[in-house]
């Protein structure tokens, strides 16, 4: 039913509580209600996707309740799914009450350092609950708090910047939308199926998007496509290396809530009103409150995303659990590789040796451990190690890191909580999401060139202590709140002072986590000499040392213009975007750029001739751990870092909050995971200055 998918695409699951939920319900709630309770909720959020351009009211929310002594249910869910920001949040007008208090009345302020997608959202989101809340502070006498963003750049949008050509074609684009390069995110992952962006991209901003496909071509070094049958055994057995290393994942930590009649909510029946038996449950688990946002592990109902999709962002799938795995030779076999004379059915490999040779042991070091000991039962041509390498790029791609800098036990610990479907691209530019945070329904009050060098928090040792945030030009700012969204390179690199030092806990995790690098180089033609129907090719690279069935010789140069994107559907001219992943990345923040321009020029002539390749018209390169304002691009898992790390980054300290891309264990490097911190720190704000709903 509609309500099932809204609640879906809501990331909650329709039949069972949310740990939050849980917290707040169990010890109320009889059995039966459950159901009830889970009916009122799903159906406030059909309401709320069916038309995310209206607010849903607290009389709609009340008529999601079927009899009137449910009322009190339906506003549980009412004030939950506000507070926690599943309806009623974004550019939308919220439901509010005229000021009851003078003008002139006391005011809290909230602080939010950086007006990236995260400091937007919060900064939004706090503005719609604090009109959401007004008679808190009616009450009080007070106004509600005032929300001040101080943004150290001259711009919005932080990671998520489309910055304008030089060169300007009117009319190239619908609207008077201008002709951008994306310097940062691009992708729009998931989009039509619960990436929580596309409420406000499609649903209130409306948008111009562009769906990507993912036909592929890759071409050798010496500028002819790999045939199809040669991809494809390189992509099965590079798949079956990878689900031989989820043998050492770390087990996702899992929740168990109450759980309603599944039979009935899929029909958005209530159960039966006689037989409410009048017992109370406990809850089913001490809920911790560090950890009660991770979500409730979705049904078997995935639908599956098309084939070949994670070559757009990179990410491994999911694992299947699917008993013992295969022997290696059997494996290789049945892809179509052809076993080396000797090597029986049997044979395998064995990852053991080298998993426990080292207390932190690498991705990468176990993938060309497979790599190699494939070697001996299969030939694997130079070619064969091209493409193997070529799918290091795209993981060093996805994840802003080489393979041997990554967790073997925890690099895809989000693995599972990818969104399905398409993914997109925004046409004129993705910073189109940050303004229209900032413009709409009402300006938010940004303040540029604040550069914030000190914070001077309250850690709730002395209540009476006014908490101060000092930029770099002497400017001193109070606040009651302080949400901090400086990016975690930002963070690791001591540049802001936090007076008290963080504590152990919080200043260990920001050591431990990594935080990464990807480059780009975009080029801008008259026209263009691809095919222009397609989204993005491939380029293989050579490995930098003679022995060339060595996977270590690949390293340094697999990243370089390993995927080039044709860009001219969203900045309206003909424009290819070249990655620079891995090692390659750090390498382009030393290379000037006309030594990259010639470089890439030499790959695309070989790969387009005879087809002559003009020299392009703009080229700009990204340089993003040069950056202070960032100081790389985002977060990975790295060997040493621990399984609670981004829930740490995540919890406050006294009054000062965290939010940001590497607070979001869920979806971290990801425009949505900034998002949806956002929207997670507004919550904890608001715990805060107001308590539980
Ligand atoms: C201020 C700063 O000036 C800032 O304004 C602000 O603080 C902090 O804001 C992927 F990675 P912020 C991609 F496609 O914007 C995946 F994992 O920096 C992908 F599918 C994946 F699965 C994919 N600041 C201040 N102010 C004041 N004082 C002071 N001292 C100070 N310091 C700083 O942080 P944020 O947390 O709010 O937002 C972060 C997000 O924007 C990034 O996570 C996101 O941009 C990452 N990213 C991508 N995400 C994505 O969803 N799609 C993408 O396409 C992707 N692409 C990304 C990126 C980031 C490419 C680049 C180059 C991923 C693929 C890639 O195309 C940099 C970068």
């Amino acid at each position: 039913s509609e309500c099932i998918e809204a609640a879906e695409a809501s990331r909650l699951d329709p039949y069972a509580l949310h740990a939050g939920e849980h917290q707040l319900l169990a010890d109320m709630l009889m059995h039966k209600e459950v159901t009830v309770y889970l009916n009122i909720r799903n159906a406030m959020l059909r309401l709320w996707i069916q038309n995310p351009l209206c607010s849903v009211t607290i009389e709609e929310a009340a008529g999601c309740a079927k009899e009137g002594r449910f009322f009190g249910l339906a506003e549980v869910a009412y004030k939950w799914l506000i507070r926690n920001g599943y309806i009623n949040f974004g550019c939308t007008e919220v439901p509010k009450e005229p000021l009851a208090v003078k003008k002139s009345a006391k005011q809290k302020t909230v602080v939010v350092i950086g007006a990236g997608v995260s400091g937007l959202t919060s900064a939004r989101q706090l503005e719609g609950l604090f009109a959401q809340n007004s008679e808190h502070w009616t009450d009080l006498g007070e106004r509600p708090p005032r929300v001040v963003v101080l943004e150290g750049r001259t711009r919005i949008g932080g990671r998520v910047y489309s910055k304008p050509l030089r060169s300007q074609v009117e009319g190239s684009l619908p609207g008077n939308l201008r002709n951008t390069v994306e310097m940062g995110a691009m992708i729009v992952t998931g989009f039509e199926h619960g990436n929580p962006l596309d409420t406000i991209i499609r649903g209130q901003l409306g948008l111009h998007y562009h769906l990507l496909t993912d036909a592929l071509t890759i071409y050798d070094t010496d500028g002819k496509p790999v045939d199809e049958e040669t991809d494809t055994i390189n992509t099965e057995l590079y798949t079956d290396i990878s689900d031989r290393t989820g043998e050492y994942r770390a087990a996702p930590q899992q929740h168990n809530t109450l759980k309603g009649d599944d039979e009935l909510i899929d029909r958005a029946r209530d159960p039966i009103a006689d037989g409410f038996e009048g017992f109370q449950l406990e809850p089913l688990f001490p809920v911790d409150n560090a950890k009660h946002r991770k979500p409730v592990l979705k049904r078997g109902r995935r639908r599956n995303a098309p084939p070949g999709t994670e070559k757009l962002t990179g990410r491994s799938r999911v694992i299947e659990e699917s008993g013992a795995p295969e022997s290696a030779a059997r494996a290789a076999k049945t892809m179509g590789w052809q076993l080396k004379e000797g090597v029986a059915k049997n044979q395998s490999i064995s990852l053991h040796r080298v998993a426990q040779a080292s207390l932190h042991p690498t991705l990468g070091t176990i993938m060309d451990e497979a790599i190699e000991q494939y070697q001996e039962l299969i030939d694997i041509t130079p070619r064969d190690m091209r493409l193997l390498n070529w799918h290091h790029a795209n993981l060093e791609y996805a994840n802003a890191a080489p393979v041997s800098y990554l967790s073997l036990s925890g690099h895809d610990q989000d693995t599972g909580n990818e969104f399905e479907g398409a993914h997109s691209e925004i046409v004129g530019g993705y910073t189109q999401l940050p303004r229209g945070l900032m413009n709409l329904p009402t300006k938010l009050d940004v303040r540029f060139d604040r550069i914030v060098d000190s914070i001077h928090y309250n850690d709730g040792q002395d209540p009476d202590l006014k908490t101060k945030i000092v930029c770099i030009d002497g400017e001193v700012i109070e606040a009651d709140e302080v949400v901090m969204t400086a990016p975690l390179g930002v963070l690791k690199s001591g540049a802001v002072d936090f007076d008290p030092p963080l504590p152990g806990w919080k200043q260990g995790a920001i050591d431990r986590l990594g935080f990464g690098l990807l480059n780009k180089i975009v080029l801008l033609y008259d026209e263009p000499f691809w095919d222009d129907s397609r989204d993005m090719f491939g380029l293989l690279n050579e490995a930098d040392k003679q022995d060339s069935l060595n996977p270590a010789h690949y390293a340094k140069k697999r990243g370089r213009f390993y995927l080039i994107w044709n860009a001219s559907k969203i900045s309206g001219r003909p424009m290819l975007v070249a990655l620079m992943a891995g090692h390659s990345a750090y390498e382009a923040e030393q290379t000037d750029t006309n030594s990259l321009l010639n470089d890439i020029n030499n790959r695309l002539k070989k790969t387009f001739a005879p087809k002559v390749v003009p020299a392009p018209k703009e080229v700009i390169v990204t340089r993003w751990k040069r950056d202070p304002f960032t100081r790389g691009t985002y977060s990975y898992v790295a060997p040493e870092t621990r399984p609670g790390d981004y829930d740490d980054m995540a919890e406050p300290v006294g009054n000062l909050h965290f939010a940001g891309e590497a607070t979001c264990g869920t979806h971290p490097a990801t425009v949505h995971g900034a998002f949806l911190s956002g929207l997670r720190v507004a919550a904890d704000v608001m715990q805060s200055l107001v308590g539980s709903i």
